[in-house]
């Protein structure tokens, strides 16, 4: 029967990359973009007097030399630098319960904010407010709450060190550490399963090792579309010849092959470089049982090569110097059942025997990892598997080898170094009273997920955000939405309109601020603001366009604001830090004692690394790096069981988190859509379903809290994945995992391993309802 045309689907079969890269960006710019003024910021990403691309937080060799292309760099900047204006007559023009029937794209689309606003309960309509006014009026809310820990304060990581750091700092003095954070949707697992393993919660690589590796393992994340300059280091890697490993349940072509923008001969010729030799379509959920038979095969072969008299495939004087547990990982092994393993993972054991192999031949390995991995019920075990395999062979701190976990937003990383973080320890608490005089207690505070129930048991009044889109971001809006239109209190620093800021609280504030394209001069003079990217590397930001409007205030100033007008009794020079950002970052220095030398060290070109102990092979407060077992195997195993399917959700090649730049998603052959579910041959045809058809999707979260989440309307689309996994798009598919399914360990929702039910749709409209 010949395949039905689906519109909007199409095989893409060329690399990533190349002429259609050059051809979106062109489209992006277009679309958004006054040539000249605005187009001349493209030209000041990442360079040495330029600004730090808000796109990812992959590191930049080029901060010291020339321009590097990315497209989703350019969309990304092209997006903040956009010449529409979302102003106070596009406001008074429009209500926000008219606004709430917009799609997320259209309402970022309509570009910058350029006013403070306030919500007009009677108008149903944010109006201007100056900045004063608002000021007070958030502060008079805040000093109301009877416990300050009735409070929550977001943030997304675009925001600076700078800016973090004020940021926590007001907080505190406050008097809470409820700090949900976008990292607690994203690399938690990362933070949280690291400093158990190795000591440290961050990357042990840096740029350099990758010219150095023999082997690289990607797990779990798609560069292609989420960190396309990455494509570039492993276009070197591949082009040396090195080994590149993918595990991943999808085929994405950034990791098959790539057509470089930046190398004419490729261009002209249209011939790509092969990334991943080999590709593992591992089943969602199903790593922890390939890293297990990874290591199984390793520590078998090593007692078979022991006992023939070698000296072991397993690195055994790195082992007793530096690691503990072994013993009981081992025996875990040994417990764990090669059936066992090729179930759950849904590779043969000739697949994992080869990739144990290959890994067992290589000197210096990396890996790779993205959400792929942290995303789970199981995300702090996932992590820690992976760290186990590169302990066996003595893979963390030494050159070219090492973990390299890719953060998502661009200081994501550097938000939580400077003190955004729900767990304080003594030393920060010493540290600040040491600086600033005064105290503030050590008991946790919320995370994101912990906020967001606080909110909607009612338990929270007032949810302050810098930045990001909390509400569209977080699991199961259904439940969570309409307890934030009950708050006393929301605050939206953010650069442009988005949902969040439609879910309007009893007093509602729009703040706008200036984006990391923009020149930002405080009293001092030009500033320019810090961030750390994947491999802790930081350095200077400096934007060079004229603000988006004349009354946009720097995230700092809008913290100093806020503070001021919240603790009347401050011990905070608010006002003085704010006129000279190197005064902030002499402030962090005193606090965070790594930034030695802070403002001497940043601006040297290419800024400074913070230091890893595990890159040194110091174990820090572990003493010396642990194997970590974890009990089991799969994610879930009762999904087969059950005729249920395990749902990933990911992120398209058009779009920034939340941010929904277009429709297209260019390497999995979509276009102009994204109601769609991509599916397994065999799955749909057990389900009596065709390529094309409309579907329902319900989710069946074991221990959830019995309600039944459906989504509706959707359209199934025959795609390259294993059996028994299914993939669709965030934030459309958030609605199906509940705010109670995550990691207990991070709490890191576990949006990369939903059990669904599908089934063919009733439905005849095209709605998600
Ligand atoms: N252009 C652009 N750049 C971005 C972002 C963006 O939205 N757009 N977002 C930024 C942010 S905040 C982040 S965190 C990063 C995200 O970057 P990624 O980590 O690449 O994010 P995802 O799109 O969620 O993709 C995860 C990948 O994991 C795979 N996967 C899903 N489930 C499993 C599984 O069970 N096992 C394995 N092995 N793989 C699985 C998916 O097929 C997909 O390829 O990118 C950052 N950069
Ligand atoms: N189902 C599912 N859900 C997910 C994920 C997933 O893979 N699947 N991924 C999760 C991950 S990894 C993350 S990080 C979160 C992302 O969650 P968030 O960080 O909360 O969301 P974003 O979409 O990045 O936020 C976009 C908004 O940030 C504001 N903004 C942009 N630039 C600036 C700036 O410079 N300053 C300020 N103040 N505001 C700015 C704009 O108003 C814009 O609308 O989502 C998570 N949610
Ligand atoms: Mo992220």
């Amino acid at each position: 029967m010949a395949e039905r045309k689906v519109p909007g689907i199409d095989e893409y079969d060329g690399a990533a990359g190349g002429w259609g890269a050059l051809a979106a960006v062109a489209r992006a710019v277009k679309g958004q973009m006054a040539v000249g003024r605005e187009t001349a910021a493209l030209r000041r990403v990442n360079q040495p007097a330029g600004f730090d691309c808000p796109g990812c937080a992959w590191p930049d060799p080029r901060h010291t030399s020339s321009f590097e292309f990315c497209e989703n760099g350019a969309k990304a900047v092209s997006w903040e630098a956009t010449g529409k204006r979302a102003t106070p007559e596009f406001f008074s023009d429009h209500t926000v319960s008219e606004l709430w029937e917009w799609s997320d794209h259209a309402l970022e689309d309509e570009g910058r904010l350029t006013h403070p606003m306030a919500y007009d309960a009677v108008s149903d309509r944010y109006v201007p407010i100056s900045w004063e006014d608002a000021f007070a009026r958030i502060g008079e809310a805040l000093r109301a709450l009877p416990d300050p820990d009735m409070a929550e304060f977001y943030t997304s990581g675009r925001t600076s060190n700078e800016a973090a750091f004020l940021y926590q700092l007001m907080v505190r003095e406050y008097g809470t550490n409820n700090f949900p954070d976008c990292s607690n949707m994203c690399h938690e697992a990362t933070s949280v399963g690291l400093p158990e393993s190795i000591g440290v919660g961050k990357g042990t690589v840096t740029l350099e090792d990758f010219e150095h590796c023999d082997a690289l393992f990607s797990f779990g994340h798609n560069p292609g579309t989420n960190h396309p300059r990455m494509l570039g280091t492993l276009r070197e890697v591949s082009r040396r010849g090195v080994p590149i490993v993918a595990v991943n349940p999808l085929r994405e072509r950034g990791l098959e092959r790539f057509t470089s923008p930046q190398d004419p001969a490729e261009m002209l010729t249209n011939r790509a470089t092969p990334i991943a030799q080999t590709y593992y379509q591992v089943r969602i959920g199903g790593d922890i049982a390939l890293l297990k038979g990874m290591m199984k095969w390793l520590v078998d072969a090593d007692a078979d090569d022991l006992a023939a008299g070698g000296t072991g495939v397993l690195d055994h004087a790195f082992i007793a110097e530096h690691t503990q547990g072994l013993e009981a990982l081992r025996e875990d092994l040994a417990h764990t059942s090669w059936d066992d393993i090729v179930e759950q993972s849904g590779l043969s054991r000739d697949d994992i025997t080869a990739a144990a192999q290959l890994y067992a031949h290589a000197e210096r390995v990396i890996i790779c990892y993205g959400m792929g991995m942290t995303q789970h019920r199981r995300g702090t075990q996932n992590v820690q598997q992976m760290a186990n395999l590169l302990l066996l062979r003595g893979n963390i701190g030494r050159k070219g080898a090492g973990i390299a976990p890719i953060r998502g937003h661009s200081n994501v990383q550097g938000d939580r170094t400077v003190g955004i973080t729900e767990k304080p320890t003594q030393a920060l608490v010493d540290a600040i009273k040491r600086r600033f005089g005064f105290a503030f207690p050590l008991t946790h505070g919320h995370d994101a997920v912990e906020a967001v129930r606080a909110i909607r048991d009612g338990r929270s009044r007032a949810l302050v955000c810098m930045g990001g889109n909390l509400a569209v971001a977080m699991p199961d809006p259904d439940t969570t939405l309409p307890a934030m239109r009950n708050l006393d209190l929301g605050v939206h620093i953010a650069t442009k309109l988005n949902r969040s800021h439609l879910i309007t609280a009893k007093q509602m504030f729009l703040l706008p601020c200036l984006g990391r394209t923009e020149r930002d001069v405080q009293a001092g003079g030009l500033q320019s603001v810090t961030v750390e990217d994947s491999m802790s590397m930081v350095h200077a930001s400096q934007g060079g366009l004229a603000p988006a409007s004349e009354h946009l205030l720097s995230e700092p100033a809008i913290v100093a604001g806020m503070a001021r007008a919240t603790l009347p009794q401050t011990k905070v020079d608010w006002n003085w830090l704010v006129e000279d950002y190197d005064r902030i970052r002499d402030a962090i220095e005193a606090v965070f004692p790594m930034f030695g030398d802070y403002n001497a060290r940043v601006r040297r070109p290419g800024g400074f690394r913070l230091y890893i102990g595990a890159s040194e092979r110091d174990w820090g407060a572990v003493g010396k790096a642990r194997f970590l077992v974890a009990p089991g195997l799969g994610e879930d195993p009762s999904t087969r069981a059950h005729d249920l399917l395990t749902l990933t959700t990911v992120r398209s090649h058009d779009q920034y988190n939340t941010t929904i730049y277009g429709f297209d998603d260019r390497y999995r052959g979509v276009s102009g859509r994204r109601d769609v579910v991509f599916m397994n041959a065999e799955d749909l045809e057990a389900r009596g379903l065709q390529h094309g058809d409309r579907i329902d999707i319900v989710s069946h979260v074991p221990g959830g809290d019995g309600t039944a989440r459906h989504v509706h309307g959707f359209t199934a689309v025959k795609y390259d994945l294993p059996r028994g996994s299914a993939a669709m798009y965030y934030p459309e598919g958030n609605r199906l995992v509940p705010l109670d399914s995550h990691d207990p360990r991070s709490g890191t929702p576990a949006y990369k391993s939903i059990p669904v039910r599908i089934t063919k749709s009733h439905d005849a409209g095209g709605h998600v309802d």
